[in-house]
């Protein structure tokens, strides 16, 4: 049986401690009991904070209040999708409020969207392989080993998956899909006709992901009134044989590109923003489907 795509977030931690990325601006601390906004907390005064560099882009908002600017939230706004996956947000003095609650800053910081912003994640996994192509079990446990495809990311030198955001009116699965070329394989050095040929080699591949987590994500970079959604799909090569063609080669700003083991133990899988609970569920999944064949 599938499982609905999980919505496991319902607290954050990344977002709400130390310095803003990027900048020198310091959150506001929220101790665990006033994160959520109905935790009375008078004393909160957070810093408004928005990056100069994301000003002017053609990928971010206008400042709220510019009389140009009559953002339609929790709808889709011409071709800029508003909704969240968490549900209605709320709009308190016109500002989009962070559904998880308070991070230590309001603005925007160098996210792009006030609300949120969408990515697409793409999990691709095989099983490890001992030399005689026998699936390799993890010695403890006796549990097949899976490997995902990880990326460095330039920013903040943290692995994670190689995701990114979802252009305004692209298909989300699409975007899982560019985002794996174009960091993963670094579509972005290839030839008109290279990637033509990649993408006939791997379409049934690529054709048939899995959603497995559909929601928030515990993004540092989220702010009070900006927040970081995804959609995560699991792309399972059985065999072994479809990835097994596949050329590491990071790309745009990933620094590096690995198979990464997620144990069955799952010890302590260190990964960028929620990257890690997607992981688990990808592997509770596919052991899940091990054991019954
Ligand atoms: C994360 O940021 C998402 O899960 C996705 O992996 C990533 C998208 O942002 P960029 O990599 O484009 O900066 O929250």
């Amino acid at each position: 049986m599938i499982r609905p795509a999980l919505n496991m977030m319902i607290t954050h931690f990344k977002c709400r401690s130390g310095v803003y990325p990027r900048s020198s601006v310091e959150r506001f601390p929220v101790p665990d009991d006033k994160v959520s906004w109905t935790s009375d907390y008078k004393e909160y005064k957070p810093r408004n904070h928005t990056a100069q560099s994301i000003h002017g882009k053609p990928w971010a908002d206008p400042e709220i209040g510019d009389p140009e600017f009559n953002p339609n939230w929790n709808n889709l706004d011409n071709n800029v999708d508003r909704q969240s996956y968490m549900g209605q947000y709320k709009i308190v003095d016109g500002y989009p409020l962070n559904p998880i609650g308070r991070t230590g800053i309001c603005g925007r910081g160098v996210l792009g969207r006030w609300g949120p912003n969408h990515a697409a994640d793409p999990v691709v996994t095989r099983w490890k392989r001992l030399p005689s192509g026998e699936v390799e079990m993890e010695k403890n446990s006796n549990k097949p080993i899976l490997q995902f495809v990880a990326i460095k990311r330039g920013d903040t030198g943290e692995w994670a998956l190689p995701g990114g955001m979802v252009d305004p009116g692209e298909k989300v699965t699409t975007t899982a899909v560019r985002e794996f070329q174009e960091e993963a394989i670094n579509s972005l050095v290839m030839s008109q006709g290279e990637l033509k040929a990649w993408e006939a080699k791997f379409e049934s591949f690529f054709s048939a992901g899995e959603e497995v987590y559909k929601g928030y994500i515990d993004d540092p970079r989220n702010t009070d009134n900006a927040w970081m959604e995804t959609a995560a799909y699991n792309f399972h090569d059985d065999s072994g044989r479809v990835v097994g063609a596949l050329n590491l080669n990071a790309g745009d700003d990933a620094v590096g590109v690995t198979w990464v083991d997620a144990h069955p133990e799952y010890p302590d899988l260190k990964l960028y923003a929620s990257h890690s609970s997607i992981v688990k569920e990808v592997l509770r999944r596919r052991l899940d489907a091990f054991s019954k064949v």
